[in-house]
């Protein structure tokens, strides 16, 4: 596939969610080296920047993506600068790199998976929203235990992510309820445990996530019920070590998706951000790959993985 029709698959939202968008990036980036016909490394490594660029662009919010790229950067055009290579071998670090993420990737939802499922005990019920592979590798980990966990999902609008989900948990023969989004005070009294997803988790220990996220953690905070993020340390950002509030840009997206035809509403202002921060107080724990953190671990966890920003411009192709 060429890079702008990935970039237009990620923009669309035909491929979406944080883990996915991540492992989509760095397979279009393999692929593009492994077609490229350059013979020139200088020129090569320069476009691959450049769809570094491209693919980064494609969605604002989730820090996956950028985070994807980054170790697409590190593992390989970084430690080749400067060292005399043939064609074959750089296409060949780089493509290895991308396969290294992938692979980490999927090791890290399955570590996920089983550190998760401890938090759920038998019978519980568990609250989501949108649609996270992460917080559903999760439940149907704790499903495949035997502990019969039950799900209330949010159709979460106006994307109707919430379908996705209650189709994923269905077919594993998960016991599961749709609710639209304004009912999860509502049914909190009935929930044990939330679980969702992150698109970014900031120094601070902040979430971000689909827009009623944070609506949910103050439902759980107020019906005493613990609220619990599964994410990869992948989705942590370097970039708010530095940057004022995280350094996320919120994404907005296009009106008709709240309302099919904007124009029937005359004299309105119609707004549809797809992403909302819920602070670090509200959110009990944060399940990784490499353990289970509280909020407040979020910095050493950054800087354990992504040291202390050194290489926070790698998309300006500077060494
Ligand atoms: C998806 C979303 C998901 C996170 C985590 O938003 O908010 O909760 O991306 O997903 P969108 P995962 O549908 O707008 O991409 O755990 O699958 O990475």
């Amino acid at each position: 596939m060429d890079v702008s029709s990935a970039v237009e698959k990620i923009k669309s939202m035909e491929v979406r969610g944080a883990g996915k968008i991540a492992r989509f990036a760095v397979a279009t980036v393999r692929d593009y080296v492994n077609n490229s016909g350059t013979d020139d490394i200088k020129e090569l490594q320069q476009e691959v920047l450049e769809v570094f660029r491209q693919l980064n662009e494609s969605r604002p919010t989730a820090v996956s993506l950028r985070n994807s790229l980054r170790y697409v950067y590190n593992h390989s055009i970084k430690q080749l600068s400067g060292k005399s290579k043939s064609l074959d071998e750089w296409k060949k670090q780089v493509a290895d790199a991308c396969e290294s993420f992938i692979s980490k990737s999927e090791a890290a939802k399955e570590q996920i998976a089983k550190l998760g499922s401890d938090l759920v005990g038998d019978g519980f019920s568990i609250q989501t929203h949108c649609n996270s592979q992460m917080a559903l590798a999760v439940i149907i980990e704790a499903h495949n235990q035997g502990k019969s966990p039950k799900v209330y999902a949010t159709e979460s609008r106006p994307w109707y992510q919430g379908h996705l989900t209650v189709r994923q948990l269905a077919e594993a023969k998960v016991p599961v309820t749709l609710i639209v989004d304004s009912a999860v005070r509502h049914f909190m009294e009935q929930v044990d445990l939330v679980l969702v997803g992150a698109d970014t988790i900031s120094a601070e220990g902040d979430l971000i996530n689909k827009i009623g996220t944070v609506q949910l953690a103050l439902a759980a905070g107020d019906a005493g019920v613990p609220f619990v993020v599964c994410a990869e340390t992948y989705k942590f950002s370097p970039e708010s070590l530095t940057e004022n509030g995280g350094g996320v840009i919120i994404e907005e997206r296009a009106a008709e998706e709240v309302v099919p035809d904007p124009s029937a509403f005359p004299g309105v202002d119609i707004v549809n951000p797809v992403f909302d921060r819920t602070p670090a107080k509200l959110i009990k724990e944060i399940i990784t790959e490499v353990g289970i953190i509280k909020p407040s671990g979020a910095k050493d966890l950054i800087e354990k993985e992504f040291g202390s920003g050194e290489d926070l411009d790698f998309l300006s192709g500077k060494e």
